[in-house]
């Protein structure tokens, strides 16, 4: 058998996207990336200013996002302190069938653009029924049931403490009522069974969802500390009796606005 190294060309595409935005929004390097998903399209409204909105798909690499309540731009953001947040509002998920490199493309993206934090967002499922939809959960770890990497080649890459203790820390100094809870990603689209969430488990998760885990990966390997946050915003299948909805979603992630950019918003300022 033979091994095939990493390709150089998706870090020379995430190379030819910051490019694109450092020229675009006229912010040499940004400091802090933050991906929206479900629920959290207008927490970063509260982080400070937007400089500069660049519609996704004229960024080198990036497309217009496949999912209601994602929004399809990639923003500069001065934060009060005069940090600048790349906010990036059209995620791919695993799901669309682009391949795993166009999923992580956002987060080489951002460390080709200077960042030395990803802040990885996401709408789920919880599987502890303590948990309301509206509540967001640090992620501790997670459980990458995708049956791929985005790292191509004898990539070997640590995963210890994957998903910072440190900026953990500061988000519980902010918020100190914030639980964590290890995510599971599953490929979707659909969601999941009864009998496959109570898998997901018994194996360690405690929130479930399409999207984070292969982020997070690439992340790391390009050299970013990650920040995971996840907004429940559904019972996962099974642990509540009813079914689950995509408005259900949208609306646990309306409802919870305020609350998780204020989070979001202090997050960074004591980052
Ligand atoms: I929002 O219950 C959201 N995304 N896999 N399961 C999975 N993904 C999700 C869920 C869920 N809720």
């Amino acid at each position: 058998m033979t091994t095939t190294a990493q390709s150089a060309e998706p870090f020379a595409l995430a190379q030819a996207a910051a490019d694109h935005i450092a020229s675009a929004t006229g912010v040499a390097q940004h400091d802090i990336a933050l991906v929206l998903g479900s629920g959290w399209g207008g927490a970063a409204d509260l982080i400070g200013e937007t400089t500069a909105t660049l519609p996704a798909h004229e960024v080198p690499g990036f497309s217009a996002p496949a999912v209601e309540g994602h929004v399809g731009t990639i923003r500069s953001v001065r934060a009060a302190d005069g940090k600048r947040a790349l906010v990036l509002g059209a995620r791919t998920h695993y799901y669309e069938g682009r391949g795993v490199r166009a999923v992580v493309h956002g987060v080489r993206t951002a460390a080709a653009a200077g960042c030395r934090v990803v802040v990885l967002t996401n709408g789920c499922g919880g599987l502890n029924p303590a948990w309301a939809p509206g509540t967001p959960v640090l992620i501790s770890d997670h459980i990458n049931l995708t049956a791929t990497s985005p790292l191509e080649g004898p990539t070997f890459v640590d995963l210890t403490d994957l998903y910072s203790a440190r900026l953990r820390a500061v988000a519980k100094s902010v918020d100190p009522s914030l639980t964590e809870g290890v995510y599971v990603q599953f490929p979707g689209p659909h969601y999941e069974t009864p009998a496959e969430v109570q898998y997901a488990k018994r194996i360690g998760g405690d929130l479930i969802g399409m999207s984070t885990a292969l982020e997070a990966i690439a992340a790391r390997h390009a050299g970013l500390e990650v920040f995971g946050i996840s907004l429940v915003t559904n019972l996962a299948a099974g642990i509540s009796p009813e079914p689950l909805s995509h408005e259900e979603v949208l609306a646990a992630g309306r409802a919870a606005g305020p609350r998780i950019s204020r989070l979001l918003a202090d997050v960074i300022a004591a980052i």
